[in-house]
């Protein structure tokens, strides 16, 4: 079960993967560090989310196979949806400026959540532990 409190524990790749999403150095300097922790609450295909780090802390709630809006930290906003695969949550997300896909995954591997993000063909990994 992906419910309960996730706290960032590491990254890999994930400075490249926001530079080519275009965030400037400065703000890539502090996401690197932005503790963010996420609370996952499944029940049937509707999840609420609560997100927050050194950033904003957001509350938001979507269900599997509908698209919903989500804003960026820096304000870009992305369209699309989560799906699960067998235990593998899939999200496939529309940049609204240029059109371009971010898809994502998150799977429970071990006691860890790992996030997987991938854009523009540069591919990077966040790994939560329960907190
Ligand atoms: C959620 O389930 O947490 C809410 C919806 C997430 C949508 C996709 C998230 C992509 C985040 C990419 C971070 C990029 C930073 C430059």
């Amino acid at each position: 079960t992906y419910n309960g409190t996730w706290k960032v524990d590491r990254s890999e790749n994930y400075e490249k993967f926001m530079e080519q999403m275009g965030v400037n150095m400065v703000k890539r300097k502090l996401a690197a560090h932005d503790n963010l922790k996420i609370t996952l609450e499944q029940t049937g295909d509707k999840f609420v989310v609560k997100e927050a780090s050194s950033f904003r802390t957001l509350d938001m709630e979507f269900t599997l196979g509908v698209t919903f809006e989500y804003a960026l930290a820096d304000g870009t906003m992305l369209s699309g949806s989560w799906g699960m695969e067998g235990d593998m949550m899939k999200g496939t997300f529309t940049r609204k400026d240029n059109g371009k896909v971010l898809k994502t995954t998150r799977a429970i591997v071990g006691e860890e959540l790992v996030q997987s993000y991938s854009y523009d063909g540069v591919e990077a990994k966040r790994i939560f532990k329960r907190g």
